[in-house]
């Protein structure tokens, strides 16, 4: 297994082309890097302090599902849902929610400014990880989901484990610290299973990675058939910056 780390350490000068991601994420590390996960990048502090505690408490307002509450009552773990709506236990998209709600406007509009080729996401599920909750290894369905999928970190670090779904020796670990932005597309989003595990304490390269509440939100952009479309989106929305279907979302 490899650890690796957020080596390309994008600051927000840097616009990152997709089509030319080609490196692993790596980092200055004492281990040496056999089997890297083409196709992610980590930005760091890729929102701020004040962002980041502005986004929680948008959140923190809002209702979340799982723990007995709908939509996903099953789910242990608490989730938000904007956009569309998953059912984790159908593994599918069930409704179209509508637009993506306002607050995260900054975030979307730094993605289109920091990367390139980068299609509007129209989905967004915002997850919460208390201690001793983590996420199963699974790859993000290449049906239902688009080529780049970002997950924005908030509150607190934690390991992320991508395994190779050809190979499960073929581990790469990277960390996610609090305000990050992993992207992944190429072979760490179409090869590879990511999983967080449900340890409190973690290490990584000796550092003592301690796990308290975290938040996440990932973001992605639906792809489907226009019959599928019919069959899951409800309502038109109209076209515009955080227009969830349409204009750029729908494509085979
Ligand atoms: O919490 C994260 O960073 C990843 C979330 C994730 O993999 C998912 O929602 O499918």
């Amino acid at each position: 297994m490899n650890s690796s780390n957020s080596s390309e350490h994008f600051t927000s000068q840097n616009k990152i082309k997709l089509s030319s991601i080609t490196s692993p994420v790596t980092e200055i590390s004492h281990l040496s890097l056999n089997s890297p996960v083409d196709g992610s990048y980590i930005i760091d502090e890729f929102i701020t302090k004040q962002e980041e505690i502005e986004l929680i408490n948008s959140i923190d307002l809002r209702e979340w599902s799982g723990n007995g509450i709908p939509p996903n009552p099953e789910m242990r773990r608490r989730t938000q849902h904007y956009g569309y709506e998953f059912s984790y236990r159908y593994r599918k998209v069930v409704q179209n929610l509508g637009t993506l709600p306002t607050f995260l406007d900054f975030i979307i509009a730094r993605f289109i400014k920091q990367i390139s080729e980068m299609e509007y996401p129209n989905m967004c599920i915002v997850n919460e990880y208390q201690v001793g909750q983590g996420i199963m290894p699974h790859m993000d369905s290449a049906e239902l989901f688009g080529p780049v999928i970002l997950s924005l970190s908030l509150l607190s670090p934690c390991l992320m484990t991508f395994t190779h779904t050809q190979d499960s020796s073929n581990q790469s670990i990277v960390l996610l610290r609090p305000r990050s932005l992993l992207i992944m597309t190429k072979s760490s989003r179409f090869n590879y299973k990511h999983s967080i595990s449900k340890d409190a304490i973690e290490y990584y390269n000796g550092e003592e990675i301690k796990r308290d509440r975290r938040v996440s939100l990932t973001f992605r952009t639906i792809v489907t058939s226009k019959d599928e479309e019919e069959k899951i989106v409800g309502t038109d929305c109209k076209s515009g910056m955080r227009c969830t279907t349409k204009s750029n979302a729908f494509h085979l």
